[in-house]
């Protein structure tokens, strides 16, 4: 079941059909000179998915204020209809991550139903326990997993063990746990022991893993505590992933380092300890800013893809889930998805047509200019036309942003989805 009219996607590609076969075809001539055959590179790309968080969907917003756009999804079957826009159209975004009790349902089965109909399913499932919900018994003002009290431990690890039964209803297969536990003043908290507390409070949720999933720790460095976060950075993950056991990695969201910190390495080493869970992306200019995906840094996003295109060409075995993890406060949410997992694929596309061997060798002699260079001709080269074929192939549109806004789904649906003020899950 697709939400858009077939044929107004057909109709606009028609009108792009001979300049996407004429940039194609000149690319393929480009890249066969330098030994790389564009239909491998693209049937790769065409493989490739990244999943899209459920509050994304929504309008984002900050601690200031949140303006609601027009047609905002009321609920997550409203929210998997938008997603099955996005699917339909850019053709990269196959999976959808649920977060709890942001997404509420009474029969997830028939929500599994609706979703495989737009041809989706879902990805990793998201726990909260860092917002308190009506009725909770114990708060979590002062932290979660780590928190002193045992009682506010206890109802968090039972949180998240709820949300894997849920996902088992829907068909995940990882946990993802980012935990917002920490101190805003120095001395608030024994640092040694919160960390303690929160490994023994994994370890239960760890424990009630299903043997086929996995559980992605999330870091971030600050925010809500500013001080000192239990979970602040790739060591205290990989800390807690190894203590915890195989089924437990290390999930990077580009959003959460400080700024220049070299995110490709933390990459390259989570990949050689075998511990990469997956990425959320965004993009930012000074912390977890959670804008659009390559908007900022796209050589960094470029970067990134470059370990996993290296990593997997010497045939490390590893699984990286994919996630956008965005907030959308002064666009379209739809548009911005749709122009970020293409802003996602191109990165990926770019680290295929690095010319391995000759990087490799320029490695070996030190030769760095030529290194360099060598990495930097993959992101220098437009690569939009592989991204325009896998596209079309796929029956999406070559222009996913000009075909959505003339299919007029966001006045269509507005109609019946009122303008909320509430931040339903889009503040994160
Ligand atoms: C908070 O920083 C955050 O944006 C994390 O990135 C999580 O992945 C997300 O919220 C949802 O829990
Ligand atoms: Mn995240
Ligand atoms: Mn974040």
């Amino acid at each position: 079941m697709t939400v858009l009219d077939p044929g107004l996607i057909q109709d606009h590609n028609h009108r792009l059909l001979r300049h996407v076969a004429s940039d194609y075809e000149h690319l393929g001539e480009q890249l066969a000179r330098r030994h790389i055959d564009i239909d491998a590179v693209r049937q790769k790309v065409a493989a490739f998915g990244v999943a899209i968080p459920s509050w994304g969907v929504g309008t984002g917003g900050t601690r200031f204020a949140r303006f609601p756009g027009p047609g905002e999804p009321r609920n997550v079957f409203d929210k998997l209809q938008d997603c099955g826009v996005i699917w339909q159209l850019a053709r990269a975004t196959p999976g959808v991550s649920l977060h709890i009790p942001w997404d509420q349902c009474s029969d997830w089965p028939a929500l599994r139903a609706v979703a495989d109909g737009y041809g989706l399913g879902f990805d990793a499932i998201n726990s909260n326990t860092f917002s308190d919900q009506p009725g909770q018994a114990h708060s979590y003002k002062f932290g979660s997993l780590s928190h002193t009290d045992a009682g506010t431990r206890a109802q968090a690890v039972a949180h998240n063990i709820e949300c894997v039964a849920i996902g088992q209803r829907i068909g995940s297969k990882a946990l993802t746990v980012w935990v917002g536990d920490g101190s805003n003043f120095p001395g608030q908290q024994h640092l040694r022991r919160a960390f303690e507390r929160y490994l023994d409070s994994a370890r239960q949720i760890y424990a009630a893993l299903p043997d086929d999933w996995r559980m992605f720790v999330e870091h971030k460095i600050c925010e809500p505590a500013f001080y000192g976060t239990v979970i602040q950075d790739w060591g205290s993950s990989y800390l807690a992933a190894s203590a915890l056991g195989p089924k437990a990695q290390c999930l990077v969201d580009l959003g959460h380092h400080a700024p220049n910190v070299n995110i490709e390495m933390i990459v390259a080493r989570l990949i050689a300890a075998g511990k990469l869970a997956g990425f959320h992306f965004n993009d930012s200019k000074y912390g977890d800013d959670d804008l659009d995906a390559g908007s900022i840094a796209p050589y960094r996003l470029f970067l990134v893809f470059n370990e996993l295109v290296a990593a997997a060409h010497e045939k490390l075995a590893f699984e990286p889930a994919y996630m956008l993890d965005q907030s959308h406060n002064v666009t379209d949410p739809i548009e911005s998805l749709m122009t970020s997992a293409a802003q996602v694929q191109r990165s990926y596309a770019q680290a295929l047509i690095v010319e391995r061997s000759l990087l490799d060798a320029a490695q070996q002699a030190n030769d760095a200019l030529l290194a360099s260079q060598t990495l930097k001709r993959g992101f220098e080269t437009d690569v939009t036309p592989i991204l325009q074929r896998v596209r079309l192939d796929a029956g999406g549109a070559i222009d996913p942003v000009a075909v959505y806004r003339a299919s007029g789904y966001r006045q269509r649906v507005a109609k019946d989805r009122p303008a909320s003020a509430g931040s339903g899950g889009g503040i994160v």
